[in-house]
């Protein structure tokens, strides 16, 4: 009977040593993310810093049959889409912009055009980064874009309500994602495909 109530007092103290230590760290991870946004979340550039940043151009490149140079002109010659109500969150929450009409082409059209080197039907391990001139980077995979929803809400801007985008000139973005900042990419200058080695 002694025993049986050790064992139970025991228990008791342990779960309860073990409950704080978890809210403890849940503490300070909360603590530590809200760190990150607030750097990554800084305002970028100045207009004239922006201004350096423009490509008139996208590079799509790497494992790809036709290495592409799209401008604006280009993809206007595509299938354009229009994607309505738009809105930019931060993954601090915030939202950023609100676009209640924009003009796009899917990526998997770009990348369909490009035509990504694959080696028969089992060869689908490739990852696809959208890449900036500040170097802010996002990434897919191919069974993201390819065998996915993700892959019918995933676009390259270049018009935002009637106007001409502002950082750069196209913008990459993921409709679907929950937070719509991270894989938002402005200043976009890339387009890589690369194979999982
Ligand atoms: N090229 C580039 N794209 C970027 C960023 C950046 O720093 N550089 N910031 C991202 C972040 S953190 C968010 S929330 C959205 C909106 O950023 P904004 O508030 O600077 O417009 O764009 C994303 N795209
Ligand atoms: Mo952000």
């Amino acid at each position: 009977m002694k025993l049986q109530t050790y064992i139970v007092i025991l228990f008791i103290s342990m779960t309860s040593i073990m409950c704080n230590s978890s809210k403890k760290e849940e503490h300070d991870t909360t603590k530590k993310s809200s760190k990150i946004e607030k750097e990554t979340c800084a305002s970028p550039a100045t207009a004239t810093d922006s201004l350096k940043l423009v490509n008139h151009q996208i590079e799509i490149k790497g494992e790809v049959e036709t290495t592409l140079h799209l401008t604006i002109d280009s993809l206007r010659k595509m299938k354009v889409a229009t994607i309505t109500n738009f809105k930019v969150v931060c993954q601090s929450g915030e939202v950023k912009k609100d676009d209640k009409i924009c003009k796009g082409v899917l990526l998997k059209d770009i990348l369909q055009k490009a035509k990504i080197k694959q080696n028969g039907h089992k060869d689908r391990n490739f990852y696809i980064v959208a890449r900036a001139s500040d170097n802010y980077k996002a990434t897919f995979s191919w069974a993201e874009i390819f065998n996915n929803p993700t892959g019918e809400n995933t676009y390259v801007l270049f018009e935002e309500n009637g106007k001409p985008v502002k950082n750069g000139e196209m913008i990459l973005i993921c409709k679907n994602d929950i937070k719509t900042g991270p894989r938002h990419v402005y200043w976009l200058k890339s387009i890589e495909v690369y194979k999982v080695k």
